[in-house]
């Protein structure tokens, strides 16, 4: 956990090259509606350009060497509260669905494949969510998050980006993802923006053309949480009953990233139950499936890529551990493993052209500047849409009153007409 105390001693951000290719002051007021700005040239240069086409170009790159500085600074995530969803998806301003990590035997034999055709309920993704939950969570929990002492902006959020921890991971590990990109919608709303996916054209193709064996792979991962949760403090885990995705806990953490005010929601797998554990978020314990290594190339793998996306998605929130259970072709596991998250930057040292937890926290918080600095109007239904492709720069477009439009008027409305409801 070192790095979440990491503090720069030389707040060098100021004036060190900025990794997005900034021309004069002409942010994104000059890009109209549905036009995509234009990526700047080929990317072999560093830092960023001047001088070029100015008020026509502005992106951000992605490539890894722009982002080899300092760790940034990373406050400890606070858990501010939590939520969750039941059975049927609705939401509890409450921690009802948090589970409790059963340690199992030595060598578990968990047949994860059991119950995938008659004891699984999926939940339903072509439903798009977007932030609603979280925007829920704010709109009860709102007396937690004003800002305090100035009178203007006395009911806005004292936060600068709203968002899921997935998308976040997303940012983390773009620097090195070949394969996926994605879209990532932003509204400014009272001085804060809010950031939600937007599904891609690829990915959608993906997830029609998915096999049936992919499809019963998905649910391995939440067979092995059913195998190690229980329900209660003192409860056994129950692999005979029905699995139902639709069921969620997720935590609501506070933190900054360099001068960035984050609050961001994500789903957590259970916790220690242990009741001298620490307290959340660093009870937390996140579950994993991976296939067994049995060869070095797999292994090197394994560092390379899985333990990058296992790294960034517990680091954000503060979860100090994964636990992962190794499993075999037919779906059985054959060894656990506790990861602890502040070690794995270790065990990757060893690992020749390997990623960088650094690179990948320079990125995100350059990403997060550069989203203040495009997204300048303070305007419900206007959407700022990043789009991202392996191998090109983040460019973005901007739309008004069009299907990408997100936060619900329910919230946009309860925003601006009232007053937090509790006053603490
Ligand atoms: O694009 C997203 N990630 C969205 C997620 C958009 C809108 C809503 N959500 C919901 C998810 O349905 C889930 O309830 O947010 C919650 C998870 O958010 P997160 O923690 O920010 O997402 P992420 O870190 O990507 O995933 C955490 C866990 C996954 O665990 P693994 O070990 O596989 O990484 O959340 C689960 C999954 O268990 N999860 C989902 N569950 C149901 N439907 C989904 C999903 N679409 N995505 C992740
Ligand atoms: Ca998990």
């Amino acid at each position: 956990m070192e790095q979440h105390r990491s503090h720069n001693p030389n707040p060098s951000h100021q004036n060190r090259p900025s990794a997005y290719k900034r021309e004069r002051e002409d942010n994104g007021r000059n890009h109209c509606e549905n036009k995509h700005s234009r990526p700047n040239r080929p990317q072999n240069q560093s830092g960023p350009s001047r001088g070029q086409n100015p008020h026509s170009s502005l992106s951000l790159s992605t490539r890894r060497e722009l982002y080899e500085r300092d760790f940034p600074v990373y406050k400890q995530p606070v858990e501010v509260g939590c939520f969750s969803l039941d059975s049927e998806r609705r939401f509890f301003n409450d921690g009802r669905q948090m589970r409790y990590y059963v340690e199992p035997d030595r060598s578990p034999n968990f047949d994860l494949r059991d119950g995938y055709k008659d004891r699984f309920i999926k939940r339903d993704d072509s439903v798009k969510e977007k932030l609603d939950h979280m925007l829920r969570w704010i709109l009860a929990n709102r007396s937690k998050l004003s800002a305090r002492g100035t009178t203007a902006s006395s009911c806005d959020l004292d936060i600068d980006f709203v968002t899921w921890r997935g998308h976040l991971t997303k940012l983390l590990t773009a620097p090195y993802e070949t394969r996926e990109g994605w879209q990532l919608a932003v509204t400014r709303f009272r001085g804060t923006l809010y950031i939600s996916e937007v599904e891609t054209e690829a990915a959608r193709r993906d997830q029609e053309n998915r096999t049936e064996r992919h499809e019963e792979m998905m649910y391995w991962g939440y067979k092995f949480e059913q195998y190690t949760c229980a329900d209660t403090v003192h409860g056994r885990p129950d692999p005979g009953g029905v699995l139902n995705t639709n069921e969620a806990f997720c935590t609501v953490v506070q933190t900054r990233l360099a001068d960035h005010r984050l609050l961001f929601s994500g789903e957590v797998d259970c916790r220690d139950k242990d009741p001298n554990a620490p307290a959340a978020p660093a009870c937390y314990i996140e579950l994993k499936t991976s296939a067994e290594i049995c060869t070095p190339k797999q292994r090197s793998n394994f560092h390379r890529f899985k333990l990058l996306k296992w790294w960034a998605q517990s680091f954000l929130p503060g979860v100090p551990r994964v636990v992962a259970g190794f499993r075999d072709e037919e779906g059985v596991v054959v060894a656990l493993e506790t990861f602890p998250i502040s070690k794995i930057s270790h065990l990757i040292k060893n690992e020749p052209n390997c990623w960088k937890p650094t690179v990948c926290m320079n990125f995100c918080s350059d990403f997060l500047s550069f989203v203040k600095h495009i997204a300048t109007e303070d305007n419900p239904s206007v959407v700022y849409l990043l789009s991202w492709e392996p191998r090109r720069d983040v460019t973005f477009s901007v739309h008004r009153d069009s299907p990408y439009c997100f936060l619900p008027h329910w919230f946009v409305e309860e925003m601006t007409s009232s007053h937090p409801s509790h006053q603490s």
